[in-house]
């Protein structure tokens, strides 16, 4: 039983992540007194049901979080830049789900499974920071290997849905499919190039060193979630034609010997881990399975026998359930449990 209820803010309310979070409190029962929902001018007045009743949504303004307690933040990095600050000042705590705070050394950035001490640190800036989806689903399934055998190297590559771009961006995919099957030429806005029936090998912006922002989030958000500055870890990550539902390929050097029959059963006895492997069967996860799902999903878990000691393994996740909106929910749940 909770101590008493919490005046809950979702700021983002109407976008992929806020509906994912309206669900999963629903779901956990979370312990909310006043609901205030809050988005741009675009959809202020608007109604969103909660809990069977309706709430209409508000317009996220300065003055919306006196009296708040908890802030749910997604609406994009250059608007929690602005208002997360101000929510923290009005004592209301946030935990942002986009990447502006995430590499500030006064804001912790946290994965239940992995560092929930860090949350601790939450009082310097009255924020906490949410990973991005690709690094939340990978460090899951790290940190039983990392904790057992210790890593000496990853590399990754990602196979990311579109709806990880938000809801115009499944709009686009869905629009060109359907430009495409008529015969007529795709437009686009969100992606760089046409997304149907393709792969992109970019998510984000490009960076000087020819690695997009999405891969350098991946290495440099690992590492502070792991208190590791030096764990070598090499990203690709590519956007594929899915609407939900991220997948990685991992290759992990492990610094002690490994067997697969060990890893099987570690990830099968850790948090947030269901392991779906049995090649004999082909059984794997996949992203029309592990889509609406809260775990993370491992399979494909065999040796690789070009190092010493090292594994591969496909690891799947829901990127708005895991990857953002439970990952925050999870991590407010232990702020109301331990904190506040
Ligand atoms: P989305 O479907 O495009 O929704 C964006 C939400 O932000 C909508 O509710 C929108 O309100 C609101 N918004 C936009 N501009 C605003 C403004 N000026 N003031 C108030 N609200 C504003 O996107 P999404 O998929 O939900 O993602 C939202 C953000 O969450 C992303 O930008 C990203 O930073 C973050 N995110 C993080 C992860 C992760 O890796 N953990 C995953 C996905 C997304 P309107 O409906 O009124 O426009
Ligand atoms: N570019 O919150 O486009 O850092 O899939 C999340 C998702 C950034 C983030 C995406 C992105 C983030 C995406």
């Amino acid at each position: 039983m909770s101590k008493r209820a919490y005046n809950v803010a979702i700021a983002g309310a109407t976008g992929m992540v806020g509906a994912e979070l309206l669900k999963i409190l629903e779901e956990r029962n979370f312990p909310i007194g006043e609901l205030r929902l809050l988005a741009s001018e675009r959809t202020a007045g608007s109604k969103l049901k909660f809990n069977g009743e309706e709430h209409t949504v508000g317009l996220l303004e300065d003055e919306t979080f006196e009296g708040m307690d908890i802030g749910l933040f997604s609406p994009g990095a250059s608007v929690s830049k602005v208002y997360a600050p101000k929510a923290a000042a009005a004592g209301c705590v946030v935990v942002d789900n986009t990447s502006e705070f995430r590499m500030d050394p006064e804001v912790p950035l946290v994965v239940p499974e992995v560092n929930p001490e860090a949350i601790a640190g939450y009082e310097k800036k009255g924020i906490i920071a949410n990973p991005n989806c690709s690094t939340i689903q990978m460090v899951v399934a790290l940190k039983p290997i990392y904790d057992h055998f210790g890593i000496k190297r990853v590399v990754v590559s990602t196979y990311q849905s579109v709806s990880g771009a938000g809801k115009e961006a499944m709009d686009e995919l869905t629009e060109q499919i359907r430009a495409l099957f008529n015969m007529s030429t795709p437009d686009k806005k969100v992606f760089p190039h046409v997304m149907a029936f393709n792969c992109l090998p970019q998510i984000d912006v490009f960076l000087e060193d020819g690695y997009t922002k999405e891969e350098a989030k991946m290495v440099n958000e690992t590492r502070k979630i792991f208190g590791n500055e030096s764990m070598l870890i090499s990203p690709t990550a590519v956007r594929v034609p899915v609407y939900v539902g991220h997948s990685e390929s991992i290759n992990v050097e492990t610094e002690d010997a490994v067997t697969v029959e060990e890893v099987r059963e570690l990830l099968s006895n850790s948090p947030g881990i269901e392991v779906i492997d049995d090649p004999a069967k082909g059984l794997y996860p996949m992203t029309v399975e592990c889509a609406e799902q809260d775990a993370v999903f491992v399979g494909r878990i065999r040796n690789d026998p070009t190092v010493e000691h090292g594994i591969n393994m496909w690891v799947v996740s829901d990127n708005l359930r895991k990857g953002a909106a439970l990952n925050t929910i999870q991590i407010a749940e232990i702020l109301v449990r331990d904190y506040l």
